[in-house]
């Protein structure tokens, strides 16, 4: 079994992290690739040709969630998506978690064009909803008491903070933050966090 990654891919990184937590990095190979290179190995196996790309056997998979979901599927108890599929409000973190990190991914692309194509329109869109969407972790983890343990809606979020950090897209987005603050730097300090960090 062969997990296609880039190195700065968000949505690589959480499957890389999903590797770690649930232990296959055994029996899963990672395969670097430098994304949309005419002659990508990821083409042999996906015609989307994005990563993560998952290659099994039998299926090859081309979906963070998708691919996430079948590792839980090799623990006893399941560990990413630990509650079940039938509850909508566990749901809803989750889906709050990826539209965050769609929009940080947005903003870090925007950002790498040359700055006199750059958008200021997109710029402020996604400097917005992050910050709409910071202050909704705050409030609703806080009130959740959601704990920093690795379910696929935790590794999403951790690996959007991290962007945003990596990328200096806000610098200030800790201040009067307390929970989601201390939340991210007890996810980010795990070794799987460590070992998949962007350069
Ligand atoms: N919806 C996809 C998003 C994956 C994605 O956007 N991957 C980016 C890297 S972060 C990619 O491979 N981009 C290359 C391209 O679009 O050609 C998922 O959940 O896996």
């Amino acid at each position: 079994m062969k997990l296609f990654y880039s190195q700065n891919s968000p949505f690589a990184r959480i499957a890389r992290v999903a590797l770690r937590e649930c232990e296959l990095l055994k029996t899963v190979e990672e395969i670097e690739v430098i994304n949309r290179t005419p002659d990508s190995p990821l083409l042999a196996y996906s015609p989307v040709c994005r990563v993560p790309t998952f290659v099994h056997d039998e299926f090859v998979l081309a979906e963070t969630r998708t691919i996430c979901s079948y590792f839980d599927q090799t623990n006893s108890d399941p560990l990413l998506f630990p509650s079940s599929n039938e509850c909508m409000k566990d749901k809803e973190l989750e889906t709050m978690a990826l539209g965050f990190l769609e929009g940080i991914a947005a903003w870090v692309r925007e950002l790498r064009r040359e700055q006199e194509n750059q958008s200021l329109f997109l710029l402020d869109i996604e400097h917005q909803r992050a910050i709409r969407c910071l202050q909704y972790f705050e409030n609703k983890m806080e009130s959740m008491e959601v704990k920093a343990d690795f379910t696929f809606q935790n590794i999403v979020l951790g690996c959007a903070l991290s962007l945003m950090d990596v990328r200096s897209l806000y610098s200030e987005w800790r201040v009067e933050r307390p929970f989601i603050s201390s939340w991210f730097d007890e996810v980010n300090n795990q070794n799987s966090m460590i070992d998949t960090a962007p350069i």
